[in-house]
């Protein structure tokens, strides 16, 4: 696949640890601090943030990747240090609000990992809505052996990818999950070879891109919040988010296309 990104212009473009680009419906959200591993310091977290709320308008669906040899080192250990405890839970608000703006945001997310995703890292990756996975990523969350715990909504996320017990051996342990083990884990969706989880990403996006928009909108915003939900409330906001989305000019469309044999069987082209 050929991958040619055109440069957002006005603030996105102008973003100095995030490189935001564009390709079609397609919007590419580069962690863009190679020489720190991507490690995310206070000035990119907030710089993930503010793009996730100013995506540009043609925006259907966002790419997350990083530069260089890793997706990302996770929390930037070099301010940890500095901070008062009060400072503390302010700076892991912060993190929260950027990364509910990934799950709850617009529009649906995938992360694209290669390298270390380790820490913050795999908590921005848990944020995403699906991951493909090159085979050079590892997963790990130092936090127990730098004396820290998560604090960037991976006691949140982490767990409903692959469980308590394992999130637990991570960080009790140090123990590191390669591609394959972060896989049948259930952290990634896809695996990919070096050099092509970015296409494998787009391939996906422009999939995504293509369904109607309120049927992204009822998978990303309402299913997540269903499955946290006790099954009676979720089963009445099913049916609320099902008629909604029914009742849409572009279902009843699909549904005619599908009925007047204009539309693909499932599973085949
Ligand atoms: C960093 C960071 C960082 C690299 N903060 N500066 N995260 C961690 O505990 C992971 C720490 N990092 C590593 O284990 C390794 O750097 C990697 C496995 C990710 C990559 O190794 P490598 O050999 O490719 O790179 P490097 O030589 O270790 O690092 C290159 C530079 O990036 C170096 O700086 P330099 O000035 O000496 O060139 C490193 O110091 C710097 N660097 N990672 C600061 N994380 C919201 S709570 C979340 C809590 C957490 O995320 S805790 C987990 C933190």
């Amino acid at each position: 696949m050929n991958l040619e990104f055109e440069p957002v212009p006005g603030l996105l473009g102008q973003l100095s640890m995030l490189r935001v680009e564009t390709r079609g419906a397609v919007v590419h959200l580069r962690l863009n601090r190679p020489a720190k591993r991507n490690a995310v310091n206070d000035e990119l977290i907030a710089q993930i943030h503010t793009a996730f709320i100013n995506l540009p308008p043609q925006s259907r669906v966002a790419v997350v990747s990083g530069e260089g040899e890793h997706f990302c080192a996770g929390l930037d250990l070099s301010e940890v240090s500095d901070r008062t405890v009060a400072e503390g839970i302010v700076h892991s608000r912060l993190w929260h609000a950027a990364f509910d703006q990934l799950q709850f945001g617009r529009v649906p997310v995938i992360a694209v990992l290669h390298g270390a995703v380790v820490g913050g890292g795999l908590e921005l990756a848990a944020s995403a809505h699906l991951r493909v996975a090159e085979r050079s990523a590892f997963y790990g969350l130092p936090e127990g052996q730098r004396g820290i715990f998560v604090g960037g909504s991976g006691s949140a996320r982490i767990p409903r990818l692959i469980g308590v017990s394992r999130m637990t051996d991570m960080m009790l342990t140090g123990r590191v999950f390669d591609a394959e083990e972060g896989h049948a884990a259930g952290i990634s969706n896809y695996l990919a070879a070096p050099g092509e989880g970015l296409a494998r990403a787009f391939e996906l996006a422009e999939r995504i891109a293509a369904n109607a928009p309120l049927s992204n909108f009822a998978v990303t915003q309402a299913l997540p919040r269903i499955a946290d939900m006790a099954q009676s409330d979720g089963l009445f906001v099913e049916a609320l988010m099902s008629a909604i989305a029914q009742g849409d000019e572009a279902a009843k469309e699909r549904v005619r296309a599908f009925l007047d044999k204009r539309a693909p069987k499932v599973g085949k082209p």
